[in-house]
């Protein structure tokens, strides 16, 4: 079952095919700081709905100019005076695009610049790999906004640095610089240089994997963190005899036992 994108068909989003499988996913109204209007959202949804079946091999996920994003769009929000149900529904509509990206076991590596805010942190948190550069920082100002938190926050903000961490941000609009960021836990990468420069090599390392051990990482991982663990363990058995008996692996297992598969090293 193959599903088919059409580059030409978003707006919001510049997507770009690259030929290893390699896609670059693009918020492309920087005028607007990137900010997550609902078409964006809407985008997003229908790309990462997509990628799986559409041999996508990973992805790298940027933002245009300075900010990765800026989150909620506020204009939009205020503009349309929405009811408790309408915004419940804005935000069901988010996380089935977040969702989407986490548990759809294609690796998403996102390049963090500038602003990564509010639903701009909810966004980049799920993605699989955060790599900033030092212009990047973090903050949850929903609280300055008269607002929550509607994108899964409490979910990957809360896994990614603490219950506490996510709490203060949000009362006290702290923010958080690249560095102090990276060690905390926000992003697992801080670049020397660009942070797309990176992320595009972690990705292009992340697809030569086979797709259905990638899969695997990029889906049940966090599946089975929603589990009990004894069904956890239960479901990674499971997982394990369909992805470890793969045909396509032979090959790498006949290269390792013939000595001819790259050995693990710390410098390599
Ligand atoms: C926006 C937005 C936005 C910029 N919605 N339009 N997020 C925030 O509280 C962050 C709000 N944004 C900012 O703090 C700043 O804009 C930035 C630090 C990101 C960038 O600053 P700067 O000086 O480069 O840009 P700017 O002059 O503030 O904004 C440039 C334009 O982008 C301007 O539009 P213009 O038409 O007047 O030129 C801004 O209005 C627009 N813009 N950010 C709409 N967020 C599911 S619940 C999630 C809840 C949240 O995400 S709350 C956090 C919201």
């Amino acid at each position: 079952m193959t599903a088919k994108l059409d580059p030409t068909a978003f707006r919001n989003l510049d997507i770009q095919a690259g030929e290893d499988g390699v896609w670059i996913v693009t918020l492309n109204r920087p005028a607007k700081r990137n900010a997550l209007d609902i078409a964006t959202i809407e985008e997003l949804i229908t790309f990462f709905s997509a990628a799986p079946r559409a041999g996508v091999r990973a992805v790298v996920l940027a933002g245009a100019g300075d900010h990765f994003c800026a989150g909620l769009d506020l204009i939009e929000h205020h503009d349309a005076d929405r009811s408790p149900a309408d915004f419940m529904h804005v935000c069901l509509r988010w996380h089935e695009a977040f969702n989407k990206m986490e548990y759809g076991g294609v690796p998403i590596i996102a390049a963090l610049k500038g602003a990564v805010v509010g639903g701009g942190l909810e966004l980049a948190s799920a993605a699989h790999i955060r790599v900033m550069d030092d212009s990047a920082y973090v903050a949850l100002p929903e609280g300055q906004r008269g607002l929550f938190t509607g994108g899964g926050a409490t979910i990957r903000v809360s896994d990614l640095v603490g219950k506490s961490r996510m709490i203060d941000m949000m009362l006290t609009g702290r923010v958080y610089k690249a560095a102090e960021a990276v060690d905390l836990g926000f992003a697992q990468y801080l670049a020397e240089g660009d942070s797309y420069d990176m992320a595009l090599r972690l990705a292009r390392r992340a697809a030569e994997n086979l797709p259905l051990s990638n899969f695997a990482i990029c889906s049940a991982v966090s599946h089975m963190t929603n589990m009990s663990a004894l069904d956890a363990a239960y479901a990674e058995a499971v997982v394990a005899g369909v992805v470890n008996t793969q045909p396509d692996a032979r090959a790498r297992l006949a290269a390792f036992a013939d000595k001819s598969a790259a050995r693990v090293r710390p410098d390599e």
